[in-house]
């Protein structure tokens, strides 16, 4: 059996503000993909800033800071095989402008400063940020009745 893993994804305020959260949820869960733990969250800003800690200093980190914290997320992890990069695809390029139509910040963004939606971009940065917004007894492990109908 291929090993799994976990990933944390945000669908970011603009998302949640313009009614996309069914629509963002129903393309995980269409392509196979495991929610374990989901939850709607008004992000204060020392959570903020340690998610975006590595963009401290960086021009771009207070207006991201602002923004996340500007009404609520819906964070969540996820969990399946090669998750952390079959999520960073679907997610599409930071800037919604430069993103391949098919994905989702191509399909609903506009702007890099409102680019809908947040995925962990590697190992290490999926283990931070679950660790960052979950505790342990907020993820499920469950099994879902089509696992054995996604893998050969
Ligand atoms: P990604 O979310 O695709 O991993 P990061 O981690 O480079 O992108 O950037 C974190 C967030 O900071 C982005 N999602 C975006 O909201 C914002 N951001 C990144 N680069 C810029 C930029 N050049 N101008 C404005 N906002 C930016």
């Amino acid at each position: 059996m291929m090993q799994k893993e976990r990933t944390f994804a945000m669908i970011k305020p603009d998302a949640v503000q313009r009614g996309f959260v069914g629509e963002i949820m129903s393309r995980f869960e269409k392509k196979g993909i495991k929610i374990v733990a989901m939850k709607l969250v008004a992000v204060d800003r020392k959570l903020a800033e340690k998610h975006y800690g590595v963009h401290k200093g960086k021009p771009f980190f207070e207006p991201t800071v602002k923004y996340i914290i500007s009404s609520p997320v819906v964070a969540m992890v996820l969990e399946g095989v090669n998750v952390i990069e079959m999520v960073r695809a679907m997610t599409g390029a930071t800037d919604p402008q430069k993103a391949a139509m098919g994905t989702i910040r191509g399909d609903y963004g506009q702007f890099i400063g409102r680019n809908i939606i947040h995925a962990s971009d590697g190992k290490d940065t999926a283990q931070f940020e679950i660790n960052l917004w979950f505790s342990s007894d907020e993820i499920a492990s469950y099994q879902r009745i089509d696992e054995d109908w996604l893998t050969e």
